[in-house]
């Protein structure tokens, strides 16, 4: 080994760098400190030996920062002693990129660099992610390591070195360390050909179906190229913000009805396109959209199941489904009918990882965007769009048909989340400390038509290694089934998010076409005087509904 390359540099540790929900997220001049991300990336190769002799994939979503991050990351890497490391070209991978290439080389992990549908830019945010073997995100027994390193890291290595071009693909060294820059699409791509019926969905295409794809300017916009223009056929200009923009063109990569707004007119009256979908940063959200038609995650999730058996990759059968505690219980409606098994989990796609890798699931989602299967360890954006394109070349109905459809058979479960961003962290916690503290009091309340049944702060306990998760939202359930859940956010970096999500059940197929704010007024304001919310936050109204 050129041990005289190797650099052993002196430092001090952080002390805010344990992770969220999802990785460290921080803004990027936080990340721009020396030895911030060094710090981090150390705490990793110290935490994971396996890594030492190892393969690590490594990429990002493309965001300001994601460049000098890579270069530093391999310089870590070939010091620390990693064998082989795959990186996108241009340092490009989505996350279930990531995911897939761990699984399909059974590298010892991967690093992604992405503060997801956070902003970009010198201005906005930064993230690194560490996902372990199996693909999936690392669990917090893992996270809360690298926490505990970066606690008492006194010293990081780095290869002097010099990194090779990322912008071309090829094979190269560092050190003693193989560098194998690989195009980031194709084999994310011969996966979804062999999940989805391509031909089905190119002759939908050609008939005349219009569909648009926001690529929002990140990391999706190759991958959508590729998939949609290259392999169906769709003309260019049906993917929209296809090139990856370093501050994501100046928007926030997030996929709903707000950051998505111009991708949503384009759905509206009579020429509204047949369908339309969104997904964000790094590309493991979605959003689906019909002609007039927004489809909930939640919905989507439990079409998705309901329909596995027209898609090639699952018409041999399929495991349970899962979704995220806030998230709406159509799914659940779907998996009794299937007679398969369902899970409530935490918010997080990592309590996924335990029930797809012993195959007690196929299927799971969460209400934040977030759809995918076992073919990766993470959500997927794309294969969420690919999935639903799918349905509708077999059925050859609409979105909006499609939904009807499945809430005649199985009710309508209406469901809507409202978010207060950047309000006083204190504040925030304040309000749930309240609330967790009256839980027992509240049983019996009654608010005009609804009665509380239930209340409780969800815990949840993984069925397969026994680990408990505690605090993971409040839990209000009345009489007819609809639901109130508060939790905080751990994804944002500027004060507190408070995220109210709300749903209430229809059986009725003759009440189920209603405005979903007008159905869920009721329990709005229920949700505002349980939690003192307006004069908590001093907020008149959300930040955001979805
Ligand atoms: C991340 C996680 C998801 C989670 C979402 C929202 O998504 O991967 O599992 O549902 O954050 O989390 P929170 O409500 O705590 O903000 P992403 O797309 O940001 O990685």
């Amino acid at each position: 080994m050129s041990e005289a390359n190797i650099q052993l540099v002196p430092t001090t540790p952080f002390d805010d760098q344990r992770a969220g929900t999802s990785g460290l997220r921080k803004p990027v001049r936080v990340f721009q400190q020396p030895h911030y991300l060094e710090n981090f990336v150390q705490a990793i190769f110290n935490t994971r030996p396996e890594l030492k002799d190892g393969l690590l994939i490594l990429g990002g979503d493309g965001r300001f920062h994601n460049d000098v991050a890579i270069g530093i990351i391999l310089r870590m890497a070939a010091a620390s002693g990693v064998a082989r490391v795959i990186v996108g070209q241009h340092g490009f991978l989505s996350t279930p990129a990531v995911s897939h290439l761990i699984r399909k080389h059974h590298a010892q992990g991967g690093i992604i660099l992405s503060a997801s549908h956070n902003p970009g830019g010198p201005n906005g945010d930064f993230g690194i992610k560490f996902n372990t073997a199996n693909g999936g995100p690392a669990p917090e027994a893992v996270t809360e390591a690298f926490f505990n390193e970066t606690r008492k890291i006194r010293a990081f290595l780095i290869h002097a070195g010099d990194v090779p071009e990322i912008g071309r693909t090829g094979e190269f060294m560092l050190g003693d360390m193989r560098v194998d820059i690989v195009d980031p699409v194709s084999d994310y791509a011969d996966l979804m050909q062999h999940l989805f019926d391509f031909d089905a969905m190119r002759k939908l295409l050609a008939s005349g179906f219009q569909i648009r794809f926001d690529a929002m300017h990140a990391i999706t916009g190759p991958y959508a190229r590729h998939i949609f223009t290259d392999l169906l056929g769709a003309p260019a200009e049906w993917i929209m913000n296809s090139t990856p923009l370093p501050d994501f063109g100046g928007g926030h990569p997030d996929p709903n009805l707000k950051h998505a707004a111009s991708l949503v007119a384009l759905t509206q009256g009579e020429n509204g396109v047949d369908f339309a979908a969104a997904s964000d940063g790094d590309g493991d959200r979605n959003m689906i959209l019909g002609k007039r038609c927004f489809v909930t995650p939640s919905d989507s999730l439990a079409v998705i199941a309901a329909h596995a058996a027209m898609i090639p990759g699952y018409r041999n059968g399929i495991h349970g489904v899962a979704r995220s505690m806030p998230t709406s219980q159509a799914a659940d409606r779907v998996a009794e009918r299937l007679g398969i098994a369902h899970y409530e989990t935490p918010t997080g796609w990592k309590f996924f990882g335990n029930l797809l890798d012993h195959q007690r699931i196929t299927f799971c989602g969460e209400e934040s965007f977030g759809t995918g299967s076992d073919h990766v360890r993470e959500k997927d954006g794309l294969w969420a769009v690919l999935f639903w394109l799918n349905i509708l070349a077999g059925s050859r109905q609409s979105v909006s048909d499609i939904l009807a459809a499945h809430w005649r058979e199985y009710g309508r479960n209406y469901y809507t989340r409202h978010d207060y961003e950047g309000i006083d962290s204190g504040i925030a916690t304040q309000l749930v400390e309240t609330l967790r503290g009256q839980l027992d009091g509240l049983r019996g309340q009654r608010f005009g038509d609804h009665t509380i049944a239930w209340a409780d702060d969800f815990s949840y306990t993984d069925p397969i290694d026994a680990s408990v998760s505690a605090h993971q939202g409040i839990r209000i359930g009345f009489e007819d089934g609809s639901r109130i859940v508060y939790r905080l956010s751990g994804t944002g970096t500027q004060g507190a998010t408070l995220r109210v999500y709300l749903e209430s059940f229809e059986p009725d197929p003759a009440r189920q076409q209603l405005d979903t704010q007008h159905v869920m007024q009721a329990l709005v304001d229920i949700a505002d005087r349980l939690a003192d919310i307006r004069s908590r936050t001093g907020r008149d109204a959300p930040d955001i509904i979805t």
